[in-house]
C-alpha cells in the first residue's frame, strides 16, 4: 500500500510516522508514505500557497496550481495510478466499511486543507472522493488524514499481530467493546467481576458478548441496524433461547 499526504504542513506527520505500528509497518516494507509540499512547487519568491477568496469573504484559500503541481509529481516517484481523497467536514463521515475498501486500493493520496480551503477547481479536476471523520471543524486536513491512514493500515492483511487481529476480529460484528479488567483485583473498593477470574473461557466469551451488545443496545442502538451487523452476525448473538435474542431483536424492532 502506497500513502501519499499533500500538505503545506509536513512537520505534522513526522512523529506520528515514526511511532508505533506505522513505524514498524514502513520498517517492514508494508507500506510506503510520500510526503509533499505544495510549498515546493510554487514559482514566486514569497512561495505563495494562498490568495484571498474570489468574491470577498474572511481567511484565504489555497492555490490550485501549487496543489495540482504537487500532485503531479508524485507519477514521478511511482508510477501507481492513485485514489485521491480530500479530507473535509462536508465529506460523508469514514466507517469501518469504508476503511475497508480503501484498503483494497494500491494507493491512496490524501489532501490536507488549510485556512477555508482548496480551489474548487482543484477538487473537480483531481479529487476521487471527499471524507470527513466528524461533523466538527479542525484547523487542517493532516490529523483527519492521519486517521484514514491509522484505519485502513491496521486493516492490512499482515499489520496486526496474531493476537491483536483474533481480538478485531472478535469485534467485527460493528458492537461497542466490552468492559475491560487487569490487576489489581480490587481497586478503591471496586472489584472485578467474579467470572473473569473463573477460568471458564466460554462463559467468559459469552459473558463479554452479552456486556457488549448491552453497552451497544443503549449507547449506539444505531449500529445494530448498520450493514456490519450482518445475517451472520446477528445469528451468531442471537441463538433461539439465548438471552440476547429477545432483546437483540426487540431493539432492532423497535429501531426499525
Ligand atoms: C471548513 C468548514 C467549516 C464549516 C463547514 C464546512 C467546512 N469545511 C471546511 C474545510 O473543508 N476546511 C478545509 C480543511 C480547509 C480548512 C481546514 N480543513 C479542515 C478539514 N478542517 N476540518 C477538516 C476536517 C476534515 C475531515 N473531517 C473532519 C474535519
Amino acid at each position: 500500500m502506497i500513502f501519499d499526504a499533500l500538505t503545506i504542513f509536513p512537520g505534522l506527520f513526522t512523529a506520528f510516522l515514526a511511532e508505533s505500528l506505522l513505524a514498524k509497518a514502513l520498517a517492514k516494507g508494508l507500506l510506503t508514505f510520500n510526503l509533499v509540499n505544495p510549498r515546493d512547487f510554487t514559482k514566486d519568491k514569497r512561495q505563495t500557497v494562498d490568495d484571498r477568496p474570489y468574491g470577498g469573504g474572511p481567511g484565504m484559500v489555497l492555490l490550485a496550481e501549487p496543489l495540482a503541481l504537487a500532485l503531479e509529481s508524485l507519477s514521478q516517484i511511482d508510477p501507481t495510478p492513485s485514489h485521491v481523497i480530500y479530507l473535509t467536514p462536508s465529506g460523508p463521515t469514514l466507517t469501518q466499511a469504508k476503511v475497508q475498501e480503501l484498503a483494497t486500493k494500491p494507493r491512496l493520496t490524501l489532501v490536507c486543507g488549510r485556512y477555508e480551503g482548496v480551489d474548487q477547481r482543484f477538487v473537480d479536476l483531481f479529487v476521487n472522493e471527499e471524507i470527513s471523520i466528524g461533523d466538527y471543524v479542525v484547523s487542517g486536513g493532516e490529523v483527519p488524514a492521519m486517521v484514514v491512514v491509522e484505519a485502513v493500515t491496521r486493516s492490512l492483511p499482515g499489520f496486526l499481530g496474531q493476537s491483536e487481529s483474533l481480538r478485531e476480529e472478535s469485534h467485527s460484528y460493528g458492537l461497542l467493546e466490552h468492559p475491560h479488567y487487569t490487576r489489581p483485583k480490587t481497586f478503591r473498593g471496586l472489584t472485578v467481576p467474579s467470572l473473569l477470574l473463573s477460568g471458564h473461557h466460554a462463559q467468559i466469551a459469552a459473558y463479554r458478548l452479552a456486556e457488549a451488545m448491552a453497552k451497544t443496545r443503549s449507547l449506539r442502538p444505531d449500529l445494530l441496524l448498520r450493514p456490519e451487523f450482518e445475517a451472520t452476525a446477528l445469528s451468531a448473538l442471537t441463538r433461539p433461547g439465548s438471552p440476547l435474542a429477545t432483546k437483540t431483536l426487540k431493539k432492532r424492532k423497535a429501531l426499525k
